[in-house]
């Protein structure tokens, strides 16, 4: 089984939950130039990571990704301690953080071509991303406040949140007012197969 992963991108997260199942995979960091060429969009025409590619089976897009892992390999627990309930919310959680924070922090990532050369507007448009993913973080905030993690026990939307945090705290997001995210922040970095991951990507 082999994973394409861009280093510290979304892509961490199957990448963790492929360490977490203990079996041998092969995981092959890919660059922005190689996901676009045709032998790549041929089996993801996305153009994104992660991809997994189980022999002649391709899968991109993390959700499909988890729950296919998860359907493989059951033991792993990957959406927590694996009552009907529990997999339920963990994957509500995953959904919220791979779709609606991950989609807050585009703008981020790539300012719209309309403001590319307008500095203004530019800067406009982070301050309202930052105010629309800190908005999005108090939702988790607010669960933290209750919870530990995001199901019974550590699963993979608590490893995506991660990921995001990770991002605020390379993009120069503060979030340090919200007092659980920084604790939780702590416990999942804590985690020995979020840090073998964290080594292989060359991140710790
Ligand atoms: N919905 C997709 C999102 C994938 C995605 O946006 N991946 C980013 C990295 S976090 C990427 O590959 N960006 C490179 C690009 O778009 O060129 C998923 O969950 O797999």
């Amino acid at each position: 089984m082999k994973l394409y992963y861009l280093k510290g991108a979304c892509s961490l997260v199957p990448h963790i939950a492929l360490e977490w199942i203990g079996k041998p995979y092969q995981a092959e960091e890919a660059s922005r130039e190689f996901i676009k060429t045709p032998e790549y969009l041929a089996l993801n025409p996305l153009g994104t990571v992660p991809l997994l590619v189980d022999g002649d089976f391709a899968l991109p897009q993390n959700v499909a990704i988890l729950n296919y892992l998860d359907e493989l390999y059951p033991e792993a627990k990957l959406f927590g301690s694996k009552t009907v309930q529990d997999k339920a919310k963990a994957m509500q959680w995953l959904l919220f953080f791979n779709s609606d924070v991950h989609k807050a922090f585009v703008p981020f990532f790539r300012v719209p071509s309309y403001a590319q050369d307008n500095a203004e507007l530019t800067e406009k448009i982070r301050q309202e991303t930052a105010k629309k993913v800190l908005g999005l973080l108090e939702i988790a905030e607010d669960h933290l406040t209750r919870h530990q993690f995001f199901a019974e026990q550590i699963s993979v939307a608590d490893v995506y949140l991660y990921v995001e945090l990770r991002w605020c705290n390379m993009l120069g997001l503060d979030y340090s007012h919200l007092r659980n995210l920084t604790a939780f922040y702590q416990r999942v970095d804590a985690n020995a197969g979020v840090q073998a991951t964290l080594k292989q990507q060359g991140l710790a």
